[in-house]
């Protein structure tokens, strides 16, 4: 999927940040191979002039903001409209408590209906607890019928079988009414195609959206057909009305014109893709991962990967355990600072934060320099501690504080301000030990001592509510 345009788009971001100092000339020559980039991957012109235009006014007219160097901010921009451009947040399938919530699948012939409402069936039957029904009204090919049948039951759902009926509307209307009798909560619509768009098609897909209210219109378009899915998707929004896009036989598309031009012609967002033959190979859309994968967001991923690289995991295991057991040491936490700053200063790490983690937290440097002040007295102190200590804070009495304090040239103030935050961290970290890297970095921007009460807990509250989504 999108490999030309991605090999030349990290190229041209490439280039730019391999440059001393940034002038309007670079990101106007990075704008040109840009533009050219994407119309060789068959973008629609107007998307690329108005995604060109966006970029280009906000690269030039930004002030350098915080840390980022300014062709990190050029990256940044691109792979903010991208993901603009792929259709902003991801989008699930709406569904009611009515019975049956129906989903009709439209498209011309050959675009992967049938398939993909096998693949959907599957999918919402599997990972959402729905209870699919599947009705083929496909009356006009007589093998139609029998192949949504053949794929119902190679992948252990039910279709709608009523042979002697070839009125579309006659189907609907006893599917609807079976699904009431028998608690199929989703019905699944797999409708007619035709080679070319025809009214006579377009007048029977309105009758039944008209027939069965859908609470989803999905249309299936071949992404290999570039600018013709584009154009049909936007005939049958048109006459029809859709919900939403999927885009099949991505796997197979190399240039990703439709993808990048589908929502932002036709206003409806790409939900699934479809990635293959087999009946799981499909996916939900995320434009951002998309985005990323489009760019090579490495310092996304990078980050990613380091963290996975440096800590070890089987020592990451060990600590969840001991978080879980509330055995978390000092003499772990200690480990932990110094992991942390293998991979960097804690102002690369926010660098390499997407703007979307953590709703955008940024901090200025001054901030980061004083939090590394920070990390960096606590591990003195730490260090000036015996290894009982260590293992055991609640040992840590007036005179032994004192010593301590002495031994790492602070103060007993420090020291009690130290202790007070790590017990308070072990009890939040407590809190994220399923977090996975969520917790991990969590326990970097939100449980570290240096950063106040109240920004811890706005930072948690954040991350949860990102997570429902
Ligand atoms: N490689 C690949 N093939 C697909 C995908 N979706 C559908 N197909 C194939 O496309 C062909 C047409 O699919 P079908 O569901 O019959 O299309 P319909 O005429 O719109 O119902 C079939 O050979 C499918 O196996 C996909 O995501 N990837
Ligand atoms: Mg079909």
């Amino acid at each position: 999927m999108f490999e030309a345009l991605s090999d030349k788009l990290r190229k041209v971001l490439k280039d730019l940040r391999g440059q001393g100092r940034l002038t309007e000339a670079h990101i106007e020559a990075a704008m040109r191979e840009i533009r050219i980039a994407l119309l060789e991957a068959d973008v629609n012109y107007q998307v690329v002039k108005s995604f060109v235009d966006r970029v280009k006014e906000k690269a030039l007219g930004q002030e350098v903001i915080g840390t980022l160097a300014p062709a990190q901010q050029v990256v940044k921009t691109v792979y903010d409209e991208m993901v603009e451009m792929l259709g902003g947040t991801s989008t699930q399938l709406l569904f009611t408590r009515r019975t049956p919530n129906v989903v009709m699948m439209v498209g011309l012939q050959g675009s992967g209906k049938t398939t993909t409402t096998g693949k959907l069936a599957k999918l919402l039957a599997e990972s959402q607890h729905r209870r699919p029904l599947l009705l083929s009204v496909d009356v006009y090919r007589p093998a139609a019928r029998q192949q949504l049948s053949i794929i119902a039951n190679a992948i252990g759902q039910r279709t709608f079988e009523a042979p002697d009926i070839n009125d579309p509307l006659e189907l609907c209307r006893q599917a609807v009414r079976e699904c009431q009798l028998t608690g199929y909560d989703t019905l699944l619509i797999d409708t007619a195609g035709r080679l070319h768009i025809d009214q006579e098609l377009m007048d029977e897909l309105q009758q039944i959206k008209r027939e069965t209210s859908p609470m989803e219109i999905l249309f299936i378009a071949d992404a290999m057909t570039g600018q013709d899915a584009v154009r049909s998707a936007q005939q049958f929004h048109e006459q029809v009305g859709v919900t939403g896009i999927i885009l099949t036989k991505m796997e197979g598309d190399t240039r990703g014109g439709a993808a990048l031009s589908i929502k932002e012609v036709t206003g409806q967002p790409i939900k699934f893709i479809g990635v293959g033959e087999r009946y799981d190979a499909i996916e939900a859309f995320y434009p951002d991962r998309i985005a990323q994968r489009i760019l090579g967001m490495g310092d996304v991923l990078s980050l990613i990967e380091k963290v996975q690289s440096e800590v070890d995991e089987d020592k990451a295991r060990e600590l969840q355990e001991k978080l879980a057991r509330d055995k978390f040491s000092l003499e772990d936490f200690r480990d932990q600072l110094r992991q942390m700053k293998r991979l960097g200063s804690l102002d690369k790490l926010m660098d390499m934060l997407p703007s979307g983690l953590f709703g955008g937290m940024k901090m200025t440097s001054e901030q980061t320099a004083e939090i590394e002040q920070k990390l960096k007295l606590t591990e003195a102190i730490i260090d000036s501690m015996t290894p009982a200590e260590r293992r055991d804070h609640e040992i840590l009495n007036a005179s032994r504080r004192k010593r301590i304090a002495r031994g790492s040239g602070t103060s007993v103030q420090e020291v009690n301000q130290m202790v007070n935050e790590y017990t308070e961290m072990r009890r939040m970290m407590r809190m994220m030990t399923s977090g996975g890297l969520g917790g991990m970095l969590g326990g970097l921007g939100g449980g570290l001592p240096g950063f106040g009460g109240g920004r811890r807990r706005k930072a948690t509250k954040r991350r949860k509510k990102k997570k429902k989504h």
